[in-house]
């Protein structure tokens, strides 16, 4: 690929990088910290940061939050900006308790005030931008509720080529279960994972509009990476700079780590799908096949499902775990 280097900053090891332009798409909740922390530490070219209020940080939290991880990490030069706090279609939501911690930034609590804007203040709009101005095609690393990126391919149906793939972290295949119920959140649906429930109209017109350029990193694979007690305390032990000690700080959390860390509940969902993203060697398994989302309101709604009818994608399977973690760790304490 032409985007690959060889670099050696990552985790003491030597592995391939991608070093094209990437806009990450997020809703800026623990993990996807995590994964903003890796990417800076390894050194990706990021062009943008975008989040949705439909997601579990709420819009204007979220905005101070991830200027506070930016300024923190040395990386204000990073435009960000927040999109729609709706859906598309429906009126699905994180719980009211998640989105409350998120907007609270775990254990880092308190947020700065944001000093300085970027020049293009909406969501949409600088997604719209960097694709139509990047010199070359955009990855797009999809952490969140996918409102923001089915707005601008509706506005823009000229941009989906300027995509050069999309990564989403999202969906659960046959045989995994969604992660609703197992949250012990009282919605009737066991099939749908979160980001692709809260706006599955918006998943869907983004599969069908990029297809085939566009990787799921499903339940089936982000089930399998935890972070759990042991890993918290070697990052307890070891975060000497700042993107890990902001990371750091922020897992360090009473609630988070009491009912979620210690727990063994905290995967590495976002953090797995952006270092697929920069290197894919993680992959062990998976299905180069056709995809469909149910969008109808109902106990399927946001099932990602195999199907002919569907549009083709890859769904990864399975991933190399104890590797994956340690590049992790390797990555963003160096
Ligand atoms: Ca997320």
């Amino acid at each position: 690929m032409a985007h690959q280097v060889l670099d050696s900053t990552i985790l003491g090891s030597t592995i391939d990088i991608f070093r094209g332009p990437v806009h990450v798409d997020s809703d800026l909740a623990e993990d996807d910290f995590m994964a903003l922390g890796a990417l800076v530490a390894a050194k990706a070219n990021i062009i943008g940061i975008t989040f949705t209020g439909c997601g579990i940080a709420r819009l204007a939290p979220a905005r101070r939050n991830i200027f506070r991880f930016l300024k923190e990490t040395n990386m204000l030069h990073v435009p960000f900006a927040g999109g729609n706090a709706l859906p598309l279609q429906g009126d699905h939501k994180f719980p009211e308790n998640w989105r409350n911690q998120a907007d609270q930034f775990y254990g880092l609590k308190e947020s700065l005030h944001v000093e300085e804007e970027s020049e293009i203040k909406d969501g949409e709009e600088l997604l719209a931008h960097n694709l139509r101005t990047s010199m070359e095609k955009v990855r797009i690393i999809a952490l969140g509720p996918m409102t923001n990126i089915a707005k601008v391919l509706r506005s823009h149906p000229e941009l989906a080529d300027r995509i050069e793939h999309i990564y989403v972290m999202g969906g659960a295949f046959h045989p995994v279960q969604g992660n609703i119920q197992p949250c012990g959140v009282p919605i009737d649906n066991d099939v749908a994972e979160w980001n692709i429930y809260i706006d599955p109209l918006a998943a869907r017109e983004v599969l069908e509009k990029v297809s085939p350029r566009i990787t799921f990193v499903p339940l089936n694979a982000t089930d399998k990476v935890v972070l759990d007690a042991p890993y918290f305390h070697r990052l307890e032990q070891y975060h000497p700079t700042a993107v890990s000690d902001l990371i750091y700080r922020m897992l360090n959390d009473e609630e988070l780590l009491g009912k979620i860390i210690y727990r063994g509940f905290l995967c590495f969902w976002d953090p797995l799908t952006a270092v697929i993203a920069m290197n894919d060697s993680f992959v062990t398994s998976w299905e180069d096949t056709k995809v469909d989302i149910v969008t109808e309101e109902g106990k399927h709604s946001g099932q990602t499902i195999y199907s002919t009818n569907g549009c083709r994608a890859r769904v990864v399977t399975d991933v190399a775990v104890e590797r994956f973690k340690e590049c992790y760790f390797t990555t963003l304490t160096s």
